[in-house]
């Protein structure tokens, strides 16, 4: 049949839900049908014949119409990867039109698959869980209040774990990431750019951060990777933790309340943590963190849609969750707390514990603080910036985190360049 065919009509139209479509005739010759291959990453996954009737290649002119198809995709593809996708024309080897398209699967977690996925901690036997490992020495009893408190409240507070020393390495490497404009990641209102790319005057501080500093200045990795951060989390999360971002602000944030696991994804929410170390003292003005404190195991999870308590798209939805958790907060009557740290005092956090920055009063004043997420290793073993590279990774205190601008290059790690 190949010498048949001439022209193969049509195209790959793209997904409706986790169904690849599109449709394929040979132009010389109407009555045959054709027979089209479903390509994953290169690999072949199935076949079938293009016969289903579409109305849309009928109204257009195309012989009898029928010649959709239409292959669904299988369920391994929802690992919250890219997945190339091609449909190939068996008889002539060669990709239909607008092949390979990207597929992204969209991470779903309803509330069924949080609740069943908890960290010990979460669990309602947990007083008896760390008497036990207290009574075997597992944990000290330091420790055992952190836990306690961690289980009622959804967050604590670590003093003089973080030393005066590497805060100020980390202002001074932030200052010289400022004055020399290095290149450092900067997130503002039109997106991320690097530091290297603005001009003095476009760096502003309202509503923006800097992104994965700890990649460059090895005081802000030695803080975010603080041993009794991450002996801490390793209790919590019963896992080799990775400190899977970072975010340093310079004034306060003035977000919205919020929990953080819908924007920070991962496959088991629950297993997420989030650290935030004051760089500076805070004061009033300058719009300190507030928290609702046991809100991660009172306020309802919040449905983006579909079930999902995951969100995928600004909009809407955003306002809709932020008023809804303020609310809701309020109405069960919690308590919201300012966080008016002390220099290099630490706040750790429950993915689910709702939060924000308070408004600024004064619009010049300065807040420093840094950022970062936490998870197990295992749960979340690939950088999320690459899902499809084996991750740099950095050992440190007995946790690890992925490393950004080295790119493969130690040599790179810990330096601000130009
Ligand atoms: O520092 C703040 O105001 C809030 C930061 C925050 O919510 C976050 O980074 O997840
Ligand atoms: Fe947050």
């Amino acid at each position: 049949m190949s010498e048949l065919v001439r022209h193969i009509e049509g195209r790959f139209d793209g997904f409706a839900s986790n169904l690849s479509y599109g449709w394929a005739s040979i132009f010389e010759d109407r009555s045959s049908r054709v027979v089209v291959q479903l390509i994953i990453d290169g690999v072949l996954a199935d076949e079938q014949r293009a016969d289903v009737l579409r109305g849309d290649v009928l109204a257009s002119g195309h012989g009898d119409g029928r010649y959709g198809f239409g292959f669904e995709l299988p369920d391994s593809l929802q690992d919250g990867k890219t997945h190339e996708i091609a449909i190939r024309v068996k008889d002539t080897g060669l990709d239909m039109p607008y092949s390979p398209r990207f597929f992204s699967s969209y991470l779903h977690v309803d509330k069924e698959l949080f609740s069943k996925n908890l960290p010990w901690i979460d669990l309602d036997h947990r007083g008896e869980d760390i008497l036990r490992r207290l009574t075997t020495k597992e944990i000290s009893v330091e420790t055992a209040k952190l836990l306690a408190k961690w289980h009622d409240d959804g967050y604590v507070i670590m003093d003089d774990v973080i030393d005066a020393a590497t805060i100020k390495k980390i202002n001074s490497d932030i200052d010289q990431a400022v004055l020399d404009r290095a290149h450092v990641l900067y997130q503002g209102q039109g997106g991320i750019t690097s530091l290297k790319d603005l001009r003095p005057e476009q760096i502003i501080w309202d509503h923006s951060r800097i992104l994965e500093f700890h990649s460059v200045s090895e005081a802000a990795a030695e803080a975010i990777m603080a041993r009794p951060l991450i002996d801490f989390i390793k209790v919590v999360l019963e896992g080799e933790p990775v400190a899977m971002q970072s975010l340093l602000f310079m004034k306060g944030s003035t977000q919205r309340a919020h929990m953080d696991f819908p924007y920070v994804h991962t496959p088991f929410p629950a297993y997420l943590m989030a650290s935030w170390i004051a760089l500076e003292d805070v004061r009033e003005e300058a719009g300190p963190l507030f928290y609702f404190p046991k809100s991660h195991r009172l306020v309802p999870k919040f449905d983006f849609g579909f079930g999902n308590l995951l969100a995928y798209n600004d909009g809407w939805h955003v306002r809709d969750f932020e008023e809804y958790l303020d609310a809701t907060a309020r109405r069960i009557g919690l308590e919201q707390k300012l966080f008016m740290a002390k220099s290099g005092q630490v706040l750790l956090w429950h993915s689910a514990l709702v939060h924000g920055g308070m408004p600024r009063l004064g619009q010049d004043a300065t807040r420093r603080s840094l950022v970062a997420h936490y998870s197990p290793r295992n749960i979340y073993s690939r950088d999320r910036r690459y899902s499809d590279r084996e991750p740099l990774v950095v050992s440190k205190n007995g946790g690890v985190f992925y490393d950004f601008q080295g790119e493969g290059d130690p040599k790179l790690r810990f330096r601000l360049m130009k």
